[in-house]
């Protein structure tokens, strides 16, 4: 009787180690170049061109690590506020710019893209006009305490129309 529970209490430590160390170890098949750095990059970073006090930062996020990271929140040397947004419709068919206050989830692995017309970096309250040409300096906060800072160039873009909250119009001190 004995015997018999401690043989399978032993079987299942096994089965239940086995089961945890194939997960980490083996298999990264599909393996990409994210999975393989080890750490968290952003590949491709930039910020919008602007002449008012707010813009935004883009790029692609990539969770190199093995843990599900969450972006919490980001700071910026440029910027009086930084949130993180997503663009949701509006309802009436055009979109609208929300703060995300979960943050961006970066599942172990995987990339998240940053882009104009969806989930961004926003970045508030600027300092001065931002240009071509220009680096901007962004640095991401993660649910486990670690900071990555992201060099991002100044690019001009024209594509998407978004709406600020409050409006460009309102929120345009042009004169210094
Ligand atoms: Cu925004």
């Amino acid at each position: 009787m004995k015997k018999t529970f401690a043989a399978l209490s032993a079987f299942a430590l096994v089965a239940g180690l086995a089961a945890c160390g194939g997960n980490n170890s083996s298999e990264s098949s599909g393996s990409t170049d994210a999975a393989a750095s080890g750490k968290i990059t952003v590949e491709d970073a930039w910020v919008k061109a602007t002449d008012t006090d707010m813009t935004a930062m883009f790029g692609t996020v990539e969770n190199g690590t093995d843990e599900d990271r969450t972006i919490v929140s980001a700071d910026s040397d440029v910027a009086g506020m930084v949130e993180l947004h997503e663009t949701v419709a509006d309802g009436s068919g055009s979109t609208m710019m929300k703060e995300k206050k979960d943050g961006f989830p970066l599942p172990a692995g995987e990339s998240k893209e940053l882009e104009p017309g969806a989930d961004h970096v926003m970045l508030m309250s600027l300092d001065k006009k931002l240009a071509a040409g220009d680096t901007v300096t962004v640095t991401l906060t993660f649910d486990d305490d670690s900071t990555l800072d992201v060099e991002a160039p100044v690019k001009p873009f024209t594509g998407a129309k978004e709406t600020y909250a409050p409006s460009e119009e309102a929120s345009t001190h042009d004169g210094h």
